[in-house]
């Protein structure tokens, strides 16, 4: 097992608090120290969008809001194919997002098979704010968002059509999901205050059947957190992450008493134990605690995780199953 990357990035090692006697004094203390340093972690190499939510925690913005502001980068850049505006379509040419958020009081808002609107972490979030419930679907959501005042508009990018037209001639649906094809953002704030918020988004595999939905939007599966703990993300094949309820699972873990790096592992290996077809699909978990440590595990190497930790943007190689 490599705990060589995880020393090196973990956020606090970064100010030389390391020794068992800091951390035995008051969880006071410890949230003093996190106070101090704010810290914005996102899945892949997602540096725009951990450096938009870093400097927002700086300037001393919510966790809350720097997440949904952190993601919603990703959500417009039409390079990144996994998620809102220019995202992959289904096999019958319908851009469909996914998208949850988690506030650090325990709320949780989420949309799946969301069409036509670029920004589903901020739909998410209005469910979350202005509604009894914690997810829309569809139809639903789609009209929900248009009364919140969201604009329709058309995802599917050009190029992507052409692709798709191209996909239709042969029509196979081999999903490959290992690292050169995964662009989902799960993201995970902490803030001066001491709180975590969670943000995860997605336009989930290209060319799964039409209504498919993935982890992402699923709480406890792509995204989990408990203030009084920390918090857990997910990418890759959405249907591993959801039968293992990955997140969720990392936060329980940490709550026993592991680190966010042993929490992840654990929740790797448990998938591989189910799943003897693991080497034909990726998955990869990103956890922070209320300390400010993060951890990172995956099945196939080659995940790296973004970081934006006292003014500074990093990418930092995940620890890999596979790669040992
Ligand atoms: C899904 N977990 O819909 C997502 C896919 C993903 O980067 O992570 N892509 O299954």
């Amino acid at each position: 097992m490599k705990r060589r990357n995880f020393i090196k990035n973990t956020a606090l090692t970064g100010v030389g608090i390391s020794s068992t006697s800091v951390f035995s004094k008051s969880i006071l203390n410890e949230l003093n120290m996190t106070q101090k340093y704010p810290v914005a972690v996102a899945t892949w190499n997602f540096q725009n969008a951990t450096k938009m939510a870093g400097t927002m925690l700086e300037k001393g913005n919510s966790a809350l809001d720097a997440v949904e502001k952190g993601v919603m980068v990703e959500e417009s850049n039409l390079k990144n194919t996994t998620v809102g505006d220019g995202g992959a379509p289904d096999r019958d040419g319908n851009v469909t997002l996914d998208a949850c958020i988690m506030s650090p009081d325990g709320n949780a808002g989420s949309v799946v098979y969301l069409k036509e609107i670029e920004h589903p972490i901020s739909v998410a979030r209005k469910v979350m704010e202005e509604t009894p419930h914690v997810m829309l679907a569809g139809e639903g959501a789609l009209q929900f968002a248009i009364q919140q005042g969201f604009k329709k508009k058309n995802l599917l990018t050009e190029e992507y059509e052409k692709a798709w037209k191209e996909w239709l001639e042969h029509k196979e649906y081999k999903p490959i999901i290992n690292i050169e094809n995964h662009d989902t953002i799960g993201m995970l704030c902490l803030d001066e205050k001491g709180d975590i918020a969670g943000a995860c988004t997605t336009s989930g595999l290209s060319y799964k059947i039409n209504g498919r939905v993935g982890d992402s939007p699923i709480i406890g599966a792509g995204l989990f957190l408990d203030n009084e703990i920390g918090g857990a993300v997910g990418t890759g094949m959405g249907e591993a992450i959801m039968k293992s309820v990955g997140s969720f699972l990392i936060v329980e873990l940490m709550r026993q008493g592991k680190s966010p790096q042993e929490a992840c592992e654990e929740a790797v290996m448990r998938t591989i134990k189910k799943a003897p077809n693991y080497k034909d699909f990726q998955v990869a978990y990103v956890a922070l605690n209320k300390k400010g440590e993060i951890g990172s595990y995956c099945i196939h190497k080659g995940f790296s995780y973004a970081k934006f930790y006292k003014g500074e943007s990093t990418d930092n190689l995940s620890d890999s199953y596979l790669d040992e």
